[in-house]
C-alpha cells in the first residue's frame, strides 16, 4: 500500500517535473532570464536528488548558536562525534550520522557532506533506521559568513528540515522572519523542536510552547507539530527519535519536498508569466491585415494594368487594319511594371512597381502591429511582447515576399479573347471590300483617261455594287470599331476582377505564411506554456 502510493507520488512528481522543464523550455527568450534560472535550479536539484539514493532520507537539525543541534545530534546519534558548545564556529563542514550506509555515497558527495559516522544502534544493528542521514549543521546565525552559506544551501537540499529552538531564543526576530517564514512558505519546515526544556518549570514549559506555537502559526507554520525534549535529561528524545525514523523509513520526504519545490518553482513561473488570456486571431483582423497588405502590394494598380493591356491587345487585334499599328507607339501598361511576361521564369520574377517609401512602410508596420495587439489583447506583457516579436520577425521580408506573390500571380494577360479573331477577320473583309469597291470604282475613269470604251457598272436596286463595297466596307468597319468598346471595357473589367481576385489571394497566403501562422504559433506556445504551467502546480 505504501510501496504504490511512493510509486505513484515519485511518478506524479516524474510528470510536473516534466510539465515544469517543458514550460521552462517554452519561456525561453520570452520571459525574464532570471526567473527562468531559478526553475531551471529547482530542475536540476531535483532530477540529481532522484538520480542519488531514493532509499535514504536527509534530516537537517538547523538553528541559532547553542540552542542543542550538536546536543541533539550525539543524543539520536547515540555517539559522541559531534562537538558540543563550542564558543566559536569552528569546523563549517556538516557532519553526518549515516544508518544503512549503501547507496548513501554519491548522495553525501553532492550534498558536500565530508565527515561522515555510522553509528549502530545498542542491539547492534542498524536496521530500525536504515536509510537515515542525519545532519549536524553549522549555526544558522554564525558570525562566519562561510557557515550560513553552507546553512542555505543545505535548507534548499535536505529533504526534511528540524528546526532546533531553545527556551531563550525562540522568538528571536531575525530567525522567525528571515529563514523561517520563507521556508514556511514552501513548506519545507516539518518538525520544530523546542530544545532544554529541563531548563524550565513543567508550568513555564506548557506556556512557552504555546507562545511558540503562536510564533510559528504568524509565520505560516501552525500546523508544524512542536517537540518538547532535552538533550541534556533525554526527555522527549523517545519522540525525537521515533519521528525522525518514521519519516525516514516511509522514504516519502524527498518526493514530498521536491513535490513542494516544484510547485513553489511552478508558481512562481506562472507569476512571471502574467495572465494569458490573449483574445487570439479574429476573421476581421485577418481580413484587415489582408486588406492593408493588398493595398501595400497595390494590387489596384496591377488590376489596372490588366485592364488597360487588355483593351490596348483589344485595339491592337480588332482596330480598323489602316490604323490599328498606332496602339502599339503605347507602350503595354503591364509590361511596365514587369508583368506578364512569359519569358521570365516566374519565381524569378519581380515587378518593376515602385518600392514602398516611408509612408508605405509605416502604414504596413502599424497593419502588422494591429494584427498582433488585436491578437495579444488580454495577455500579459511579457507575452504580449512575444506575440509582437513573431509578427515583426515576419514582417522583416514582408515586401519582398508580396512583390515575389504579385509577380508569380498568374494574371492571364496572354490569353485571347472570343471576339478577337471574329472581329479581326471581318475588320480585314471590310477593308478588303472597301478597296475592291474603290479599285473597281477607279476602273472606269481609268479606262476612260485612255479613250477605251467603258463597261457599265452592275447594279443592284438601282445602287452601283462598286459604290456599295466601298460604302459598305468603310461602314463596317466604323461598326466594328463602335461595337469594339463596350466589348472591351466589359472584358477589361472581367479580367481585371479576376487578376485582382487572384493577386489578394495570393497576398492573403503571404499574410498567412509571414505573419498569421508566426502569430498563431505563438499563441500555441502561450497555451502550451499555460497547460504545463497549470500541470507543474499539479
Ligand atoms: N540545559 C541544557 N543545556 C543544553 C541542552 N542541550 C544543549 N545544551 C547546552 O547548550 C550548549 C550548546 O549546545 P550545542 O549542542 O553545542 O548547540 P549548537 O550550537 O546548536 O550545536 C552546550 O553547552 C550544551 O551543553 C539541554 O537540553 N539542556
Ligand atoms: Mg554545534
Amino acid at each position: 500500500m505504501s510501496r504504490h502510493r511512493d510509486r505513484s507520488e515519485a511518478s506524479a512528481l516524474t510528470h510536473r517535473l516534466e510539465a515544469l522543464n517543458k514550460a521552462r523550455e517554452l519561456g525561453e527568450g520570452r520571459l525574464s532570464a532570471d526567473v527562468l534560472a531559478e526553475v531551471y535550479q529547482v530542475l536540476e536539484r531535483a532530477s540529481t536528488r532522484r538520480s542519488l539514493s531514493s532509499e535514504h532520507t536527509v534530516v537537517g537539525f538547523f538553528g541559532a548558536t547553542g540552542s542543542g543541534k550538536s546536543s541533539l545530534f550525539n543524543a539520536v546519534s547515540g555517539t559522541s562525534a559531534a562537538v558540543v558548545g563550542a564558543r566559536r564556529p569552528t569546523t563549517a563542514d556538516p557532519l553526518a550520522a549515516v544508518w544503512g550506509p549503501a547507496g548513501s555515497e554519491e548522495l553525501l558527495d553532492w550534498l558536500d557532506v565530508p565527515r561522515r559516522i555510522h553509528p549502530v544502534d545498542s542491539a547492534g544493528e542498524s536496521e530500525p533506521d536504515a536509510g537515515l542521514i542525519l545532519l549536524d549543521l553549522p549555526d544558522f546565525d554564525s558570525t562566519a559568513a562561510e557557515h550560513r552559506r553552507i546553512v542555505e544551501r543545505m535548507a534548499g537540499m535536505v529533504d526534511v528540515l528540524v528546526w532546533v529552538l531553545d527556551p531563550q531564543k525562540y522568538a528571536d526576530a531575525a530567525l522567525h522572519h528571515g529563514f523561517l517564514r520563507r521556508l514556511a512558505a514552501d513548506g519545507a519546515v516539518t518538525t520544530v523542536v523546542l530544545n532544554q526544556i529541563d531548563r524550565l518549570s513543567p508550568a513555564d514549559q506548557e506556556a512557552v510552547t504555546a507562545s511558540l506555537c503562536s510564533v510559528l502559526a504568524q509565520d505560516g507554520l501552525g500546523d508544524v507539530d512542536v517537540l518538547p525534549v532535552s538533550a541534556r535529561t533525554g526527555a522527549g528524545l523517545t519522540r525525537l527519535r521515533r519521528r525522525i525514523a518514521d519519516v525516514a523509513q516511509s522514504r516519502q520526504a524527498a518526493t514530498a519536498r521536491l513535490t513542494l519545490e516544484v510547485g513553489r518553482a511552478a508558481r512562481s513561473l506562472g507569476e512571471a508569466a502574467g495572465t494569458s488570456d490573449a483574445a487570439g486571431i479574429s476573421d476581421s483582423g485577418r481580413r484587415r491585415l489582408g486588406r492593408e497588405l493588398a493595398e501595400a502590394a497595390r494590387v489596384d494598380a496591377v488590376a489596372q494594368a490588366v485592364a488597360g493591356s487588355y483593351r490596348r491587345e483589344a485595339v491592337k487585334r480588332t482596330g480598323w487594319p489602316l490604323t490599328r499599328w498606332l496602339v502599339r507607339l503605347r507602350p503595354d501598361p503591364l509590361r511596365r511594371l514587369n508583368l506578364g511576361r512569359s519569358d521570365v521564369r516566374p519565381e524569378l520574377n519581380r515587378t518593376s512597381l515602385p518600392a514602398a517609401g516611408p509612408p508605405e512602410r509605416a502604414r504596413l508596420d502599424s497593419a502588422v502591429r494591429t494584427f498582433a495587439d488585436e491578437a495579444a489583447a488580454g495577455a500579459s506583457d511579457p507575452w504580449r511582447a512575444a506575440i509582437r516579436a513573431a509578427a515583426r520577425r515576419g514582417r522583416q521580408d514582408l515586401e519582398e515576399e508580396l512583390d515575389g506573390a504579385v509577380a508569380r500571380t498568374e494574371l492571364h494577360s496572354g490569353r485571347l479573347a472570343w471576339w478577337w479573331p471574329v472581329f479581326g477577320v471581318l475588320q480585314w473583309l471590310g477593308l478588303l471590300a472597301a478597296l475592291a469597291g474603290a479599285v473597281w470604282l477607279a476602273v472606269p475613269a481609268v479606262l476612260g483617261y485612255l479613250q477605251l470604251p467603258v463597261p457599265d457598272v452592275p447594279r443592284t436596286q438601282g445602287f452601283p455594287v462598286p459604290t456599295l463595297l466601298l460604302a459598305g466596307g468603310l461602314l463596317l468597319g466604323i461598326v466594328l470599331a463602335l461595337a469594339a468598346r463596350p466589348l472591351a471595357a466589359a472584358g477589361a473589367r472581367a479580367r481585371a476582377g479576376a487578376a485582382r481576385r487572384r493577386l489578394q489571394a495570393s497576398v492573403a497566403d503571404v499574410a498567412d505564411a509571414v505573419i498569421v501562422r508566426p502569430v498563431q504559433a505563438e499563441l500555441l506556445v502561450l497555451g502550451e506554456f499555460t497547460e504545463c504551467v497549470r500541470r507543474a502546480r499539479g
